[in-house]
């Protein structure tokens, strides 16, 4: 076969970004999956001046809530319908804490250190069925109730011993701020505010695209959901891409996949599976893709052919190191050789977040190459706090339209 030249693949990925500019909208099988949420009105601008930019990384890594920030900054605020909205989930996400927590008792072999947690526990379970289905009545009438026993339970030092082993069972992160806050949410008149939004944890099912002005440049995100089970559905969202956001929780390094999400994915309910781990394959499989390119014949080439290029060559790679307070409250008491054996000790946090970094960057197969290695940006992020959030996006806004500038003149 005849090799193709430097110059055809210019020709195959100019036409690929002309598509890129110009139709924003991916391909899908499935109309009814997608989610149109928008926040500002995009009606008369022109298509080739919105910018796609596909947000992928692990279920839980913090990409619904960096979405969520940036609505806020660029887009509008929550509407007290909105809000309201997020009431139950907060409670189911409350609800499925304790049970998780309770449930690493027995894993651990302990029982409540107060023994009227027990009774408290069982009439706590009788309540729960009607709360994970959204209805919010029977909790209502009896949120005073409901509150006492939740604390009570919360503050068995039994409760509490799980809590501090939380690493090694599935754990919402937001499970300390919620409790703290359980005498508000109880209350009966409770509106979520921002901060509680931005806590909830609510699996994203369907594609979710959000468009957002930023500085006069339009931009459409499209969150594609993180947990396995979500995974087979983003091929379809691949096409007409400028930028893949890759967002990943610094956090995961001592931590292990739910036996639930491996379970959804078929794969064997037993195997430890670390949930960074996971992430530096997710990340390796994306940004390694190959796709089929067809070359027409010319002058260079007589026949037909057919060849590998990588997907996302021509797309500008970021990658998102969120949960940057977690990882530096655990990184002290939790060491990283869990999850990296070459990891030496007695690094600094900026030393071992930096030493995470490149276990990402060397996922790119061009890493090594010194004339086609890939320029992949990384940021460490914070993503409950609005001014890191604003000031990343920002830099990612400048590089990207730097580097569409760059392609182009290709
Ligand atoms: N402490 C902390 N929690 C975060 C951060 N980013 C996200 N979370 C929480 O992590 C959970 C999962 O986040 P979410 O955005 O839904 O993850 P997604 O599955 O990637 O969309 C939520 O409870 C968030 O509030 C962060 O930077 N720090
Ligand atoms: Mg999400």
């Amino acid at each position: 076969m005849t090799p193709i030249s430097e110059q055809d693949v210019n020709i195959i990925e100019k036409q690929n970004l002309c598509q890129r500019v110009s139709g924003f909208f991916c391909s899908r099988d499935d109309e009814d999956d997608i989610e149109m949420i928008d926040p500002i009105d995009t009606g008369h601008t022109p298509i080739n001046q919105i910018i796609k930019i596909l947000v992928v990384g692990p279920g839980d890594s913090g990409k619904s809530t960096i979405l969520k920030q940036m609505r806020v900054i660029h887009g509008k605020n929550y509407s007290t319908d909105e809000c309201k909205k997020y009431k139950p989930v907060i409670i189911q996400n409350i609800v499925d804490s304790l049970i998780r927590l309770v449930d690493a008792m027995n894993m651990f072999n302990l029982c409540f250190e107060l023994d009227e947690n027990e009774m408290k526990y069982e009439s706590f379970l009788n309540f729960v069925e009607p709360i994970k289905s959204g209805d919010l009545n029977e909790w209502n009438s009896k949120s005073k109730e409901y509150c006492d026993i939740i604390q009570s339970i919360w503050n068995d030092p039994s409760v509490k011993i799980c809590y501090e082993r939380r690493n090694l069972f599935y754990l919402n992160d937001s499970t300390e701020y919620f409790m703290k806050n359980i005498s508000k949410i109880c209350l009966p008149q409770y509106v979520p505010e921002l901060d509680d939004i931005l806590r909830v944890r609510q699996p994203t099912t369907a594609i979710q695209e959000y468009k957002f002005r930023i500085s006069g440049t339009y931009f459409l995100f499209v969150d594609v959901g993180g947990q396995r089970s979500e995974r087979r559905k983003w091929i379809n969202c691949f096409e007409n891409v400028t930028c893949l956001l890759f967002v990943a929780s610094l956090s995961d390094y001592d931590l292990k996949m739910g036996r639930d999400e491996l379970r959804v994915s078929h794969s064997n309910e037993n195997e430890e599976v670390n949930r960074m781990r996971d992430g530096l394959d997710l990340f390796r499989t994306l940004i390694n893709w190959k796709k089929k390119v067809y070359i027409q014949p010319n002058r260079t080439v007589p026949k037909q052919e057919v060849v590998d290029v990588l997907l996302f060559e021509k797309v500008s790679i970021i990658l998102f190191l969120n949960k940057e307070d977690l990882f530096e409250e655990k990184f002290r008491r939790s060491s990283l050789k869990s999850c990296f054996k070459d990891y030496v000790e007695n690094k600094s946090v900026e030393e071992a977040k930096e030493f995470i970094a490149h276990k990402f960057i060397e996922c790119d197969n061009t890493f090594k190459s010194k004339r086609n290695s890939r320029d992949i940006y990384w940021h460490y992020t914070f993503a409950l706090d609005r001014k890191c959030i604003e000031t990343v996006v920002a830099s990612v806004k400048d590089r990207i339209i730097k580097f569409m500038l760059e392609s182009m003149r290709l």
